[in-house]
């Protein structure tokens, strides 16, 4: 019997030790200290042992089951603790690692000019203003001295939606109704950026929509000689310190005086493809605002003045990169915009 006893636990314990998941080390324990258990088994059995036997071989057979039960005890804590270990190190972050570099886009090259040219006047104390693109006759023409019967009214050049209602031609409109809605009346500073709309085919320097964007300043006494000066000092700004500045007499409803401005191309004139060998190239338009626009703003032409200037935002980005074509702005190839990153 004692041999039966030091087997078994001999057995159990080899059994226990060799275990590698908690559902053995359970069975292991069912089968020899469960209550059918070989170990049990023989406790039980204790009353068919002769009395003098008994005391030491219960002793030993209780010894050979606290030893197992411990057994199974340690192994199966030891067992959690590896699979809490492995666990751990499966789900394991290294924090050192390189992160995934995720890639990252940029503005398109018409709003990194616009933001440019929009700095500049904030600089100056302009404040910037926006109207809707859907815009009434009145504004975008009556407003502005381009009368009905104008050519620029024609159905060939605006996209109209109904008789009153059309797509805006200019952000000019927006300048009237800042003027009719400002508090204080004076002074007035404002740009007004945004898209606009014509009715052109698309061509190396045309397209149906482009951005603008265009100044006025009204107050009293405000000079042609301000105008000049905002404007000398924009293009050594937008085309680089050396840049300098020319005036052509031209003609717009909106303005008078009115004219164009050239700012010396950045060939210095030796000929290139931006200026075509001339020296200088069209950038904008501008002018005293005319009395009858003054009028529709609300405002006494006799008591204040005013200059505005309107420039196109896509042309003013061809002229600063050396872009022959507008129509690259909107085929978004990142070929062509990642050179602006
Ligand atoms: C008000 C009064 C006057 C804005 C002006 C121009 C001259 C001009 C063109 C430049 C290229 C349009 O984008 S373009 O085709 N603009 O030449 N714009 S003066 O004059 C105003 C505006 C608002 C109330």
């Amino acid at each position: 019997m004692r041999e039966t006893v030091e087997r078994l636990r001999e057995e159990a314990l080899a059994a226990v030790a060799a275990a590698a998941r908690p559902e053995e080390l359970e069975a292991l324990r069912v089968r020899y200290l469960g209550r059918k258990g070989e170990l049990t088994r023989i406790l039980r059995g204790l009353g068919q042992v002769p009395p003098e036997e008994r005391p030491a071989l219960g002793a030993l057979a209780n010894r050979a089951r606290e030893e197992v039960e411990a057994a199974v005890a340690s192994r199966l804590q030891s067992l959690r603790e590896e699979e809490a270990a492995k666990r751990l190190s499966a789900e394991a972050v290294d924090v050192t690692l390189p992160g995934v570099g995720w890639p990252v886009g940029q503005r398109h090259i018409v709003h990194q000019v616009r933001r440019e040219i929009e700095e500049f006047f904030l600089h100056l104390g302009f404040s910037i203003a926006e109207g809707p693109e859907v815009e009434l006759d009145y504004f975008n023409f009556e407003a502005l001295n381009i009368p009905r019967g104008h050519p620029a009214r024609e159905a060939q050049d605006t996209f109209f939606l109904t008789d009153e209602l059309l797509l805006r031609t200019h952000t000019s409109p927006v300048q009237i109704r800042v003027m009719r809605s400002l508090s204080p009346r004076l002074p007035v500073r404002v740009i007004c950026p945004g898209r606009v709309y014509r009715r052109d085919t698309p061509d190396p320097s045309h397209l149906p929509s482009f951005h603008q964007i265009e100044a006025l300043a009204v107050d009293r006494g405000v000079t042609f000689g301000d105008l000049r000066g905002t404007l000398e000092l924009f293009a050594r700004t937008i085309f680089g310190p050396a840049t300098r500045v020319r005036f052509r007499p031209s003609y717009f409803p909106f303005t008078e005086p009115s004219a164009e401005v050239d700012v010396s191309c950045m060939c210095g004139g030796k000929g290139c493809g931006v200026c075509g060998g001339a020296g200088w190239v069209e950038i904008l338009g501008a002018g005293m605002v005319h009395p009858r626009v003054l009028e529709h703003g609300g405002y006494d032409p006799e008591e204040v003045s005013g200059y505005a200037l309107g420039l196109g935002v896509e042309r003013t980005a061809m002229l600063r990169h050396g872009i022959d074509d507008m129509r690259l702005f909107l085929q978004n190839d990142v070929r062509f915009l990642r050179q602006f990153a």
